[in-house]
């Protein structure tokens, strides 16, 4: 009798604790980050040690290429991590950094194709701990300084391609996408042969033994070790299986809230959100999937030691506001130095774009795409508030008559605010619906000010396709 009163004591307990978990809804495990819109990316490896030059040449393309646009062997790629020594990493500056930019969260990478892990891991020796003189995790100060600033935290990893953990998959690049190399017609021919590998010590595992030896346990390293995990970028599907999708995709278990992209393997696994790179998407060309468009502030992801083509703070901020405007999120790149600093342009870029999210970022978290679509003149971003919808009008080109012209407009003006001088604004609603706001002769912010609408009631969805006059 007390024996089946203990097992049913026990049963309660257990099912009592399987039906508390609640399993979350795609919605819920998307709000924060659709509320978010503006997060950093970080691109962080031994590539960042030359920097984009080899044997004392520059190499094309981006840098965290480097190894497979300029054919270096596997032992020599290697031999550069003994010079990764990042003394001047301080994760609690990057993530204030990133939190003073106005950046909700990080995704860095913690293994991108080089193979090489950024974490302490079991399943391979190529990693920051074995391999060089550093010899600390990199990640596990990033979560601390990310939990300490109220910031989210994710995952780059590169599930399939891999050029020095052997079986991994590696995309061909011809030899005159790095640099005229002399041997290119037998490089050419080998890397043919060999699915993309130049070096044999990239053969000597099958693509399945890689996947179950390196990427399955590392990505559950990754999932246990660092707290709360916000998000899992996957990237480069290259010769993806979908045995080796299933495994990895199952693991996302041990974070049930966590959030990935499409990029595990295509067409099947098509994860939470799209992932545009280097292009802001048409009004056109989306469908209400949820998408998230990835950036370099320069030509490059992995650090270059000679790309100073770098993006305007106009550029930029202009990028944030389309985004938002067409419901999207920002995922804008920094690639620090071997010695764990972010280059000085970016520092600057950053800081430029926390003044203006400081003033106008309500215009930019938690709002919603623009009924109207896009205007010649700027963008449009709506909230729905407790008393109405909030319309933020962000004004590129202020109107040198100084009238702000919105066509098809049905509600009721409560308030008009310039958001940066907290003036107020005349408005007027003719009877063909178009709101007019009378604007200021000067304009307070020379990239974008915002003026802010209060309304009754919701904004009718009508999303065009053509910048409206
Ligand atoms: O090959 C990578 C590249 O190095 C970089 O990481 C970008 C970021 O989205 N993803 C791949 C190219 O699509």
């Amino acid at each position: 009798m007390k024996k089946t009163l203990i097992t049913l004591v026990t049963l309660l307990f257990i099912c009592q604790g399987v039906f508390s978990q609640k399993v979350l809804t795609k919605d819920e495990r998307m709000q924060w980050w659709r509320e978010a819109r503006f997060g950093m990316f970080i691109h962080w490896g031994v590539y960042s040690v030359p920097a984009g030059t080899w044997n004392g040449r520059q190499i094309g393309s981006i840098g965290e290429w480097i190894m497979n646009r300029g054919k270096i062997p596997v032992a020599d790629y290697q031999a550069m991590a003994k010079q990764f020594n990042p003394v001047n990493y301080d994760p609690d500056a990057w993530v204030k950094m990133a939190k003073d930019a106005g950046m909700k969260y990080i995704v860095i990478t913690s293994k991108h194709h080089d193979g090489f892990a950024l974490f302490e891991t079991k399943a391979s020796k190529w990693n920051v701990v074995d391999a060089t003189l550093y010899g600390k995790d990199l990640l596990k100060p990033l979560a601390e300084a990310c939990k300490k600033y109220g910031i989210r935290l994710g995952f780059y990893y590169s599930q399939a391609q891999d050029w020095n953990n052997p079986g991994g998959s590696a995309a061909r690049k011809l030899t005159k996408e790095g640099w005229a190399n002399p041997d290119s017609v037998t490089i050419d021919a080998y890397t043919k042969e060999h699915k993309g590998h130049w070096d044999p010590a990239q053969e000597t595992k099958t693509f399945a033994q890689y996947i179950d030896d390196v990427a399955v346990p590392q990505v559950k390293e990754l999932l246990t070790n660092y707290g709360d995990l916000a998000v899992l970028w996957w990237d480069t599907p290259t010769n993806m299986t979908d045995d080796a999708a299933t495994k990895l995709q199952s693991l996302l278990a041990l974070q049930p809230a966590i959030i990935t992209n499409d990029r595990l393997k295509r067409p099947n696994f098509p994860g939470d959100h799209k992932t545009p790179e280097q292009k802001i998407p048409n009004l056109k060309d989306l469908d209400g999937t949820d998408w998230e468009t990835c950036m370099t502030m320069n030509g490059t992801w992995g650090y270059k030691s000679y790309d100073h083509n770098y993006k305007t703070p106009e550029t930029l901020i202009h990028n944030l506001v389309d985004i938002a405007s067409k419901g999207g999120n920002f995922l804008l790149n920094v690639g620090p130095t071997d010695l764990g600093e972010f280059p000085a342009e970016s520092v600057d870029l950053l800081a430029k774009m926390g003044q203006w999210m400081k003033i106008n970022g309500e215009a930019i978290y938690g709002t919603k795409a623009s009924p109207w679509g896009l205007f010649d003149w700027g963008r449009c971003t709506v909230k729905t508030t407790k008393s109405g919808t909030s319309l933020y009008f962000s004004v590129f080109n202020w109107p040198v008559d100084g009238k702000l012209i919105i066509p098809d407009f049905n509600n009721k003006v409560v308030a008009a605010k310039l958001i940066a001088t907290g003036t107020s604004l005349k408005t007027t609603v003719s009877k063909d619906n178009t709101l007019t706001i009378n604007l200021p002769s000067k304009a307070p912010d020379t990239i974008a000010s915002v003026v802010r609408i209060d309304v009754r009631g919701n904004i009718e969805a009508n999303i065009g396709n053509e910048p409206k006059k």
